[in-house]
């Protein structure tokens, strides 16, 4: 980690309580963008060109325990990880910056998917926000959320709004320093607001997320027109949780969704997560709703399709997409 980051991070924790635990844990929802966010102005601190909307997926995330070691100790899923492998040198990375604040010259961390990883969405987002909020517990710094997500933006963008439930924004902001990029939650609770997962594939995808936004933003000359267009989508996004305008809602990240995917192709080479049954699905979805369902869908930096909707639509969604795997993103119990 680089000494801006480093320096970043001492800035956050000037405001930290002190308090040393002997072990810390930290839990947080997996989360889907309405509004994406796709590319950054600096990668170095992960500070986005546009301001991105989720909404986090409830019981559905990551659970982390961490303790100080002589040295760092990983496990996933209840199995040991390599630390040869890319996954424990990005953690160790990371928690480079918290060595010294942490007194720990390694650190073990257990962590759990409470989401099946076929779904895509084990990613990174829940994963370095539970790892933030473990060692905010092990440390006893008891900073506010909004510091928070600007730790976890450090590990992965999408990881500063998965320290909230419900619906989330993440600010760009303007400052080179990165001291106004952060997530808030969105105070909306829309109870019949349901998404639904359609796994194609648990395929490992050919170019991660950081890698594809990256190639965007150097070579696609559709990107140009991109960060004006997620600006009116968040607003629209915003103005229509506000005002539970479902049809609004599901239009504009659908067409957000598919204009990401569209910057994509047009980079150099080409860059193409959708799989011939991702574009067959899209077709179901929008035939659906010319009969009068209403149905939307989002898709990451993936081929996997997530589909909106609102509870009384249920019983037809699932007669159409029988694999389908619900989520309620406000159920009572939360990761
Ligand atoms: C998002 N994605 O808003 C967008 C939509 C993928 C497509 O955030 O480089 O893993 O760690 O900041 O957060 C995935 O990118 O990237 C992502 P890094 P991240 O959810």
């Amino acid at each position: 980690m680089s000494e801006i980051q480093h320096q970043f991070v001492k800035k956050i924790l000037t405001v930290a309580s002190h308090g040393a635990y002997e072990k810390g844990y930290g839990v947080a929802p997996s989360n889907i963008a309405l509004c994406k966010y796709w590319g950054k102005r600096d990668s170095n601190l992960n500070l986005p060109l546009n301001s991105s909307l989720s909404i986090s997926l409830g019981t559905k995330g990551t659970r982390t325990q961490i303790r100080r070691l002589p040295s760092d100790q990983f496990i996933l899923n209840g199995e040991p990880v390599d630390p040869t492998t890319p996954f424990a040198h990005r953690l160790s990375t990371f928690l480079d910056l918290f060595r010294e604040p942490c007194r720990a010259p390694g650190f073990e961390v257990i962590t759990e998917n409470t989401i099946p990883t076929a779904a895509g969405l084990a990613s990174s987002a829940s994963g370095y926000a539970a790892l933030v909020l473990a060692l905010n517990d092990l440390a006893g710094w008891d900073l506010p959320r909004q510091l928070l997500s600007m730790l976890a933006r450090l590990g992965s963008g999408s990881a500063s709004r998965s320290l909230f439930n419900g619906f989330a924004c993440w600010h760009r902001g303007e400052r080179d320093d990165g001291r106004d990029s952060f997530a808030e939650a969105i105070d909306t609770k829309w109870s019949d607001f349901r998404i639904g997962i359609l796994t194609l594939t648990d395929a490992e995808k050919p170019v991660g997320s950081r890698a594809g936004m990256q190639r965007t933003v150097e070579t696609s000359p559709r990107y140009a027109d991109w960060p004006a267009r997620a600006a009116i989508d968040f607003g629209v996004l915003k103005r229509a949780i506000k005002h539970r305008d479902f049809e609004t809602f599901g239009a504009t990240a659908e067409a957000n969704a598919l204009e990401m995917h569209a910057t994509m192709r047009e980079a150099i080479p080409p860059l193409d997560y959708f799989l011939p049954q991702t574009r067959t699905q899209i077709g179901r979805v929008q035939q659906l709703r010319a009969e009068g369902l209403p149905v939307y869908l989002t898709i990451d930096a993936g081929p996997n399709v997530k589909l909106l909707f609102q509870a009384a639509n249920t019983t037809e969604v699932e007669n159409a997409f029988p694999a389908l795997e619900i989520i309620d993103p406000f159920g009572t119990s939360h990761a």
